[in-house]
């Protein structure tokens, strides 16, 4: 794989970025490269259309968006794209992250957004490297890495709770 960007992040707020740490430190593990922006579908709807219209012609195959409360942000930016969008659900407000995951999983017939769990960053870049490891083999066996790494942790707790 070239070092061009190849995942889009886009948040709805810079107040999102810790959030986003763990998904970040997936994507630097797959060393996979990315560029992550801040916009939002309602305080700057233009520079979210456009950061989803020319997503394509950059050279990026899949775009990770975040947003809390009203998450418009993933539906907007899959409204303009045929790129895959995978949303992130972020906990906030009275609701904590309920609204935004309402908001993000109920799509309207023909426009997806893969929706991850609320705060579930890490799992969103996960599915976004799998999506990049159909064309990238070097991806898809980081992955297998990872998954071996889970299993040995799983048997490692396995071991402590024997008696
Ligand atoms: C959403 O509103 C953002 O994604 C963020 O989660 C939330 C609060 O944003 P700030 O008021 O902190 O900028 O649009």
């Amino acid at each position: 794989m070239d070092q061009k960007e190849k995942i889009l992040i886009v948040l709805g707020s810079a107040s999102d970025l810790p959030v986003m740490e763990d998904g970040v430190a997936i994507l630097r593990e797959m060393d996979v490269p990315f560029r992550m922006e801040i916009s939002s579908a309602h305080r700057h709807p233009e520079r979210t259309v456009s950061l989803a219209r020319q997503a394509r012609s950059q050279g990026i195959e899949v775009i990770i968006a975040g947003a809390g409360l009203a998450a418009h942000l993933p539906g907007v930016v899959a409204a303009y794209t045929s790129l895959p969008v995978i949303g992130i659900p972020l906990q906030g407000g009275a609701l904590a992250g309920v609204d935004a995951l309402l908001s993000i999983v109920q799509m309207p017939k023909g426009v997806p957004v893969a929706t991850v769990g609320i705060n579930a960053s890490r799992n969103a870049a996960i599915l976004a490297c799998q999506i990049l490891g159909i064309k990238y083999p070097e991806v898809a066996v980081r992955l297998d890495t990872l998954k071996e790494r889970m299993k040995a942790e799983v048997e490692e707790s396995a071991k402590s709770v024997r008696l």
